[in-house]
């Protein structure tokens, strides 16, 4: 599968580094050939270099619109080295094969950056060279396409270490560099194009994505909104099978993506779970021995927040569970399967919607999170941290129950999935007090136990449900008060990262309040 390197096609704007690579490929017995300005800046170092348009027999024209566009170029880019219809259609049209594509573009993102006028920006989309970046990037399996002079080095290495030659790997490794840098080139050209004509309808320009619905509008009625899919194929808000209900909003996918997300981290063959989410917060959340345990658990946690929520389950939908959550008004109903009674049950509800995924998402599955902020971007890995993966360290005297840890667990669980600052009380596999996005923890931690104390009088309860529960923290406490608010609404158990200054202070504080306390190691932010 190694690619002996024995003919390079150089054609570049950003011209960087690119004499001295060259004469490493030169030194290295590689054939150069090259487009107008490239070639004459190799032939002003010395070095042998053909004009392509002796591979093309065919001149430069149009002021370079046309240098590369023809079959002599492509056909050497494109053809299947080892099928002899292709092979034979090389030889009779005296296409001598390419083994390296170095390319980069027409500085279109700068000339936009400075502002060019309408045709000078407009002159710097480069189209001969994405062509030939395509085609080298598709036809990896022959040849090596790089993209950015930033991989020269790491070429060079390559070729030193195969003898000359290239593997299937790194030449897999540069397609997908050059996949990336033609999308994020076009996206520029699209943006610009967009930002030009004043286009805001995100419907209407695609960010790298694939539009598959208009919405009717985004966050607000005067905001407009599109769903976009990525191509990741992971089971969610995004690709499930509508199977009724009115057409989902904005903060209706948003939420529902919050709920799933929060519902794959119960592993389904291990214990049913429902979870309840407003405003993409969860609030109610339980697992239990069936999907109708957990869900009458997860609407006890805070009933009246329930209330137009968006609901999800990580095993198949029954009739009964089903019945009890068209009790109250529900938004969305999420889950990988229903059975045929429940889909009736649902039925009657002709504006509930049903979202079926056919599976879980995998919790510990890599991926990528995007936020926008103002001028660019932010892209980071998935949290894909898991609890059961975690070493918890005790650092109180006193040694949680089995009880406390099974609950400290589940709250974790819980806590990644709400805003920060974000607190958690847990007792028998439900949450019974969540405080979340506070800007200070122990507000989260004080909102926390009111809301558990008006959930228990609304239930009639004579004490809240944070007596004898466990609690956690996304992030480490930084100082003894937010845990003394826990312990001082009954909670005897604490989990949560560790890692603070003080936290021998906060150790100290829950020794003294005869509290048990695990440090997990891993933080838990969600801004
Ligand atoms: O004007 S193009 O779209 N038409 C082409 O056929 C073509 N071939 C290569 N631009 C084309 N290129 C681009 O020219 C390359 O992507 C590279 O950025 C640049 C190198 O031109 P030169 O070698 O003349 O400096």
């Amino acid at each position: 599968d190694r690619v002996a390197i024995r003919r390079a096609l150089l054609s570049v704007s950003d011209k960087t580094g690119l004499i001295e690579f060259a004469q490493a490929l030169a030194a290295r017995g590689v054939e150069l050939v090259s487009t107008g300005g490239t070639r004459k800046s190799l032939a002003e170092a010395g070095l042998a270099v053909r004009d392509v348009s002796e591979l093309t027999g065919f001149p430069e024209i149009m002021d370079g619109r046309v240098k590369t566009l023809h079959p002599g170029v492509h056909g050497a880019l494109l053809g299947i080295r080892d099928d002899a219809e292709h092979a034979q259609a090389m030889e009779t049209h005296k296409i001598a094969p390419i083994d390296l594509l170095v390319v980069n573009l027409y500085p279109f993102e700068e000339v936009r950056q400075k502002g060019a006028d309408w045709a000078n920006t407009v002159e710097n989309i480069d189209i001969g060279g994405p062509a030939m970046i395509r085609a080298a990037a598709k036809n990896h399996a022959y040849l090596a396409c790089v993209t950015d002079p930033a991989d020269y080095a790491s070429v060079l290495d390559a070729l030193d270490e195969g003898d000359g030659a290239l593997s299937y790997e790194f030449r897999k490794t540069l397609a997908a560099r050059a996949f990336a840098r033609t999308a994020t080139y076009d996206a520029a050209i699209a943006g610009w194009f967009a930002d030009a004509l004043d286009i805001q309808a995100p419907a209407r320009f695609a960010l790298g994505g694939k539009l598959a619905s208009s919405m009717r509008y985004g966050e607000n009625p005067h905001q407009q909104a599109g769903l976009y899919l990525t191509g990741e194929q992971r089971p969610g808000a995004a690709l499930a099978r509508v199977v009724q209900g009115k057409a989902l909003s904005f903060n209706n996918l948003n939420d529902t993506d919050a709920a799933f997300e929060l519902a794959a981290e119960f592993d389904a063959s291990r214990t049913a779970a429902a979870i309840i989410v407003k405003h993409a917060n969860p609030c109610g959340v339980a697992e239990g021995p069936d999907l109708l345990d957990a869900y009458r658990k997860a609407l006890a946690c805070d009933p009246i927040s329930a209330f137009g929520g968006i609901v999800a389950f990580n095993q198949k939908l029954d009739a009964d569970t089903a019945r009890a959550v068209v009790e109250i008004f529900t938004e969305v109903i999420i889950a990988p399967e229903a059975s045929d009674e429940a889909l009736q049950v649902i039925a009657a509800k002709k504006n509930l919607r049903l979202l079926l995924t056919g599976a879980m998402p995998d919790p510990r599955a890599g991926g990528r999170v995007l936020r926008t902020i103002a001028g660019g971007f932010l892209l980071q890995n998935r949290d894909a941290q898991s609890v059961d993966d975690l070493d918890l360290r005790i650092v109180s005297r006193r040694e949680p129950s089995a009880q406390e840890l099974a609950d400290m667990r589940f709250a974790f669980r819980v806590t990644k999935h709400v805003k920060s600052n974000a607190i958690v009380y847990a007792k028998n596999g439900a949450t019974v007090g969540i405080g979340a996005g506070q800007m200070s923890r122990v507000d989260a931690s004080r909102i926390a136990a009111w809301k558990a104390r008006d959930a228990a009088e609304a239930a009639g309860l004579a004490e809240p449900q944070t007596l004898g529960s466990v609690v956690a923290s996304d992030a480490f406490f930084p100082f003894a008060d937010g845990l003394l608010a826990a312990a001082e609404a009954g909670a005897t158990a604490v989990i949560q990262p560790g890692g603070s200054m003080r936290d021998e202070d906060v150790i100290k504080a829950a020794d003294e309040a005869g509290l048990a306390m695990v440090f997990t190691g891993v933080r838990h932010f969600r801004h």
